[in-house]
């Protein structure tokens, strides 16, 4: 059966019987809408004393939150039935949780500077394989241990800090404190579980959340400013911001036991999509359904901050939207498109039966051009204006959009092929959601460039103002925003290769031709050291991922040798398609923390990024953002260690 057919048609059998109730709901549009702030108590300090005072004492400044990690009850809207699905899964409750959409994680805004006492709370229920795990470390395991990442941070990896190599088991609270530095950029990161075995089956439950840093800084003639100020809406002028979590929640139903000692299994049917009964409620107890093919087989839609195809609303033609995009999926990539629609307004959701037909009939108007500001939240030295922005799990990108006249436009996942995409099948496109935009009062005549100009006479400072207007006259450059210098060429080098085993049984997922394991560490890198990595893959494509300090990408080579990283690259090497491929075109010179390592047709593209490793020592890891290659051991520990005073690791003395 093809991918086609097992995702549209699949399951046959209701999830839920449709009441009439659920069938009105089931006609009213959905809209998107942020996921709620998670709340952050700040000054939760006694005021000063006035001996304090006297003494020149600062008031100290820390903030402090708090995440329950819990089993939620709830529902998900299935295109394929036009139904409900009943859901139980993992999932982090903040205060602000919504009821209606809990499988996102509250969003977390904070700024440069703060510290933050953040307390992770694991009520899941007892998990005797967090304790005892007899079948070793990267077969999946202690699905009820969980702990934080801080995904893109750059902060302290170790300790109480971004430290993922601790596990907060079940009924376990712990505090974490993370030090955002005065210095650190301003962007859109996110958070989620890392804990090696369980990792997976959490994020793809939906336990992921965008993790805003706010920039109030502005340039001066020394150091760089926060791209947040051109935002910032004025009396005459608004800019809207949104931010979307992109979501991969890949529950299934699984069969009841009947005696003893038995295990419940995922149903799917001969050709492995996942089909359910009446009256079962979807869950995710197991890796069974991560494999290749896996997503489109168990016939599940990305969701939208919780929320299955969403209606975009409050969007006004010529409005200035500010787009915060996370990838916080497991088992999808997104090539997103924003396109408009022609021919009779949608009321509400579409049926997967309905889909094929809308977008080739219906999502055929004008494209969007997409306007990227920020990869991975780092701000672009110029923006990129581009027609479909690839998604890989783990990447962020930040847009600017313009819709150029009311109506409404598709956003749209379009089609990839196996070589581009996590699931290693070639994917057909799907409907993400619907944007419904408003006409403005008048014609739409200012550009995206002629906004942020008029912007930067309100919101940047005047000795600066100039520098900026100029620089967004010359080809819409934003240098006086761009966090990192560019990393010049090192003599200092680093290799990767990912691999999957598959002779060995059980397969292995290997980096280097090891799988991961804990205490050994794979790399030591020294403080202070630029180093120049070519990352490869050989078998399949992988996004990696690395901890605390982005990296700068330098060069992408096809298997022929051709970069495919410039601005005008066409990455047609992969002949399975017919189209190029998008993904890596114009990435020569951004900065980023995770990026695709591409294997087509059974040949690695070779990666070569630089990094430096800036201001924080400690063991922390490098792996896939495939999260369930990542369970199952494609992870390194890697360590930053001083240097010595003739260039080597500098060893002290326990
Ligand atoms: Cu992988």
């Amino acid at each position: 059966m093809s991918d086609f057919i097992s995702r549209h048609i699949l399951p046959l059998t209701l999830l839920v019987t449709v009441t009439a109730s659920d069938a009105a709901v089931a006609t009213q549009p959905r809209p998107l809408q942020d996921p709620p702030l998670l709340e952050i108590k700040r000054a939760i300090h006694a005021p000063l004393t006035k001996a304090q005072q006297q003494a020149g004492a600062p008031q100290p400044d820390e903030a402090s939150l708090n995440w329950d990690v819990v089993f939620t009850r709830s529902q998900l809207w299935n295109p394929n039935t036009s139904s409900w699905d009943q859901v139980n899964l993992r999932s982090y409750r903040g205060s602000k949780t919504d009821t209606n959409a809990p499988f996102v994680a509250p969003t977390l805004r904070v700024f440069p500077g703060e510290t933050i006492r953040a307390t992770l709370n694991n009520k899941l229920p007892a998990d005797p394989s967090c304790v005892s795990h007899q079948k070793g470390v990267n077969v999946p395991h202690c699905f009820n241990g969980t702990n934080m990442h801080t995904h893109g941070l750059w902060i302290n990896p170790a300790g109480n800090s971004d430290n993922v190599l601790i596990s907060i088991d079940p009924t376990v609270s712990f505090q974490y404190e993370y030090n955002i530095p005065a210095d650190h950029p301003a962007g859109t990161f996110w958070y989620h579980p890392h804990r090696h075995g369980s990792t997976a089956i959490q994020v793809a439950s939906g336990m992921a959340g965008a993790l805003i840093i706010q920039g109030t800084r502005q340039p001066t003639k020394d150091r760089t400013g926060d791209i947040d100020l051109l935002l910032t809406s004025s009396a005459n002028q608004t800019f809207k911001e949104r931010t979307m979590v992109f979501q991969q929640i890949q529950y299934g139903c699984y069969t009841k036991p009947t005696k003893p000692g038995e295990k419940p299994t995922l149903k799917m049917d001969a050709n492995g999509a996942y089909i359910c009964d009446p009256g079962d409620v979807g869950e995710i107890l197991d890796y069974a359904g991560f494999g290749p093919g896996g997503w489109s087989k168990s016939g599940r839609y990305t969701s939208i901050n919780g929320a299955v195809q969403p209606f975009f609303a409050d969007a006004k033609a010529g409005q200035v939207e500010h787009w915060r995009m996370v990838h916080a999926g497991v088992r999808d990539s997104i090539n997103l498109k924003v396109v408009k629609l022609t021919g009779q307004p949608l009321q509400g959701p579409v049926s997967a039966a309905d889909e094929q037909k809308l977008l080739q009939k219906s999502c055929t108007g004008a494209l969007v051009p997409q306007h990227q500001i920020a990869a991975d939240g780092l701000t672009l030295s110029e923006i990129d204006s581009t027609e479909v922005t690839v998604f890989q799990p783990g990447y962020r990108w930040d847009t600017l959009m313009m819709f150029p006249d009311g109506g409404q436009y598709c956003v749209i996942d379009d089609a990839a092929a196996a070589s581009a995409n996590v699931d290693q099948t070639p994917s057909e496109p799907q409907l993400l959601g619907i944007v419904q935009v408003e006409n403005s009062a008048g014609p739409v005549i200012s550009t995206i460039g002629q906004q942020l100009i008029q912007s930067a006479k309100v919101n940047i400072s005047p000795d600066m103002q100039n520098a900026v207007i100029n620089d967004l006259q010359a080809g819409l450059k934003l240098s006086h925003f761009v966090p990192h210098q560019d990393l010049p060429d090192t003599p200092n080098k680093q290799q990767l290769e990912f691999n999957i085993d598959t002779k060995a049984s059980p397969v292995r997922f290997e980096i280097d031709g090891e799988p991961y394991q804990p205490g050994r560490i794979d790399r030591e890198l020294i403080l202070g050291h630029t180093d120049e990595w070519t990352l490869t893959s050989k078998l399949a494509s992988h996004p990696f991922h690395i901890h605390v300090n982005p990296f700068q990408v330098v060069a992408v080579l096809d298997p022929n040798g051709k970069d495919v990283s410039t601005d005008d690259a066409v990455d047609d090497y992969d002949t399975t398609k017919k189209f190029p491929d998008p993904q890596y075109r114009g990435l020569k010179g951004k900065w980023k923390d995770t990026l695709w390592v591409k294997n087509a047709m059974g040949q690695s593209y070779k990666v070569i990024v630089r990094t430096q490793y800036q201001r924080y020592i400690g063991d922390f890891v490098l792996h896939c953002h495939i999260l369930d290659h990542e369970d199952q051991g494609m992870m390194q520990n890697v360590r930053i260690s001083l240097p010595n005073a003739s260039g080597g690791v500098s060893k002290g003395h326990h």
